[in-house]
């Protein structure tokens, strides 16, 4: 375990050896652009009214969703961030229909939610960025929608920032995670836990619990059993937590261990959930994988999943393994 605090960011992707080998300089290059921009964003979110930057801008994204003032600064910050990236051939955005060419000549691709969590940022609860970086297959050819849908396995590094009390980093280059925190007076980010683990087993869930009449029974039961506490099944009281933050959620889960679980309902029963899969599911079920933890969307792993569409959702339960294992057998 390291707590050593003058390890910053750039110093960890130039000593780090994950799987025994040295990160390459272009994907280091492509994080270290991504990371630069969310300290700035970082400063932007936390001004807030100050500077206008509350409520909506009023236009809705590809989601059919309304975009925040800052949903739309933050696209558009990290896409100005990592235009200079030589490594990298393109980059997908929840905030965008389509990909966007870059004009750099290497095969890294990023894909993001730039700020996930938006509607709280009005309340001041914590948000957060959401990164995920796959590589093209055919470097050569010309940038295509489809050169983005390869399953989470494919991924070659994944992470988020999470803007709450402090600014903190989770990452996974395919060989465990680590956090870092952004020192604001420096404007580094620091590294505070490597290796970041998942309790195997746990006391805590995470779900929107106003939508109990609409899930599947498995999920239903689940949780149920959670809520019976000591006296039922599980033979142990639960706690139950629900920031509405997938970002703060998961970091949650990351740092005490639990269950974050969105799962599909039948509110709008075509669609597989809330949450989508390549921007959202995949880097979180990467970082979790990483630290010990399971990914699966009830019956599958999340990061087995081939995708179809760059904006397709799914339904997300995650966290602490034994939960999982769970939750997948009462979907079996
Ligand atoms: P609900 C935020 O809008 C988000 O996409 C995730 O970050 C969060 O986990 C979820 O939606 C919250 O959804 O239905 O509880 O507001």
């Amino acid at each position: 375990m390291s707590n050593s605090h003058n390890i910053n960011f750039r110093r960890y992707l130039e000593t780090a050896k994950p799987k025994g080998s040295a990160v390459p300089a272009g994907l280091q290059e492509l994080l270290l652009a991504v990371v630069d921009t969310c300290s700035t964003l970082s400063h932007e979110v936390a001004q807030g009214a100050l500077i206008g930057l509350l409520g909506s801008a009023g236009t809705g994204n590809v989601q059919g969703e309304v975009q925040q003032k800052l949903d739309i600064i933050a696209n558009d910050l990290l896409i100005e961030g990592v235009q200079a990236c030589k490594s990298l051939a393109g980059l997908a955005s929840e905030e965008m229909e389509l990909p966007v060419p870059v004009q750099g000549s290497g095969d890294y691709l990023l894909l993001f939610d730039p700020l996930d969590g938006s509607s709280n940022i009005d309340v001041n609860v914590s948000i957060g960025t959401i990164f995920s970086v796959l590589k093209k297959q055919d470097p050569k050819a010309p940038l295509e929608t489809a050169d983005f849908l390869l399953s989470g396995r494919h991924q070659a590094a994944a992470g988020y920032v999470v803007y709450g009390p402090q600014t903190t980093m989770a990452l996974t280059l395919g060989d465990g995670v680590v956090m870092f925190t952004l020192n604001k007076v420096t404007d580094e980010f620091l590294l505070i836990k490597d290796p970041v683990t998942i309790s195997q087993s746990t006391k805590e869930f995470a779900i929107n619990m106003s939508n109990m009449r609409h899930w599947a029974d498995p999920v239903r039961r689940y949780v149920e059993e959670c809520l019976a506490g000591i006296s039922g099944t599980r033979g142990k009281d639960f706690n139950m937590r629900w920031i509405a933050s997938m970002v703060a959620d998961v970091h949650r889960v990351l740092s005490r261990g639990g269950v974050f679980m969105y799962p599909w309902d039948q509110r709008e029963p075509n669609k597989p959930g809330k949450l989508r899969l390549m921007y959202e599911a995949n880097p979180m079920s990467f970082l979790v994988e990483q630290a010990g933890g399971a990914s699966i969307n009830g019956t599958d792993l999340i990061m087995d999943l081939e995708p179809t569409d760059l904006h397709e959702r799914v339904s997300v339960m995650l966290g602490s393994k034994e939960e999982i294992d769970r939750l997948q057998l009462y979907h079996a």
